[in-house]
């Protein structure tokens, strides 16, 4: 073999080598853990408009951290049945249905999920693993009572230029999945077919004089 072929060869294997040295390292800076503080605001105080008598809470919540081509919900989009159940019925497992189905696709990395909220104002409190190979973070959870209302976030960049995000702090508000018509918190089930596009609640329960009321904050941590 000629030398410069030689000089490449053990050029490679000493990269290798090196590679396999400090893959640890690496590994470790391939994962990451993050805390996320959820904290509901949503309360007569705060959106005071038809506010259900007997109390609000929110359902079970469901998250995912995924790739961008995953999407729990996007302004504008039809929601999928999963997000359809959920916000309707505070039902998760058609939506966990969809995310194993789309982890075994290499679309979605961890999948979690948090007991329902009985009362708010309260909090939730979730840590969810990450990889790099999944830098987006997305969860729901229903409004409820509603008739398809429900709150949460979508692609939240848990990577940025490489780099795992530290902190970041999210406002939360109120959207409709576009598949039930009803119109109040109470209203009965009235299936909206076909399905219209998710969208912010901009009736009076969810828009006050200063915009649109927020119904909480999310404060995202890296703890490891
Ligand atoms: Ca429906």
């Amino acid at each position: 073999m000629p030398a410069s072929v030689r000089t490449i060869v053990s050029a490679s294997i000493a990269l290798l080598l090196a590679a396999l040295l400090l893959s640890p390292a690496l590994a470790d800076e391939e994962k990451a853990t993050f805390e996320l503080t959820i904290n509901i605001t949503w309360s007569p105080g705060t959106a005071p408009f038809e506010y259900p008598k007997a109390g609000g809470h929110l359902s079970r919540l469901v998250g995912a951290t995924h790739r961008n081509r995953y999407s729990m919900f996007r302004d504008g989009h039809t929601a999928s049945s999963g997000l359809e159940a959920l916000a309707e019925i505070g039902r998760p497992d058609i939506l966990k249905a969809e995310l194993l189905d789309a982890q075994r696709r290499s679309r979605v990395g961890t999948i979690f999920e948090l007991p329902r909220l009985d009362k708010v104002p309260g909090q939730m409190k979730a840590i969810v693993s990450a990889t790099k190979e999944y830098p987006l973070l997305s969860f729901v959870t229903m409004l409820a009572p509603s008739p398809d209302w429900f709150t949460g976030l979508s692609d939240v960049p848990l990577v940025l230029d490489g780099k795992w995000t530290e902190a970041a702090d999210f406002q939360l508000l109120a959207w409709d999945a576009g598949s039930d018509s009803g119109k109040t918190y109470v209203a009965p089930n009235a299936d909206t077919q076909p399905r219209q596009s998710v969208r912010l609640v901009s009736t009076r329960h969810f828009l006050g004089r200063r915009g649109l009321i927020t119904v909480g904050s999310v404060k995202l941590r890296r703890v490891k």
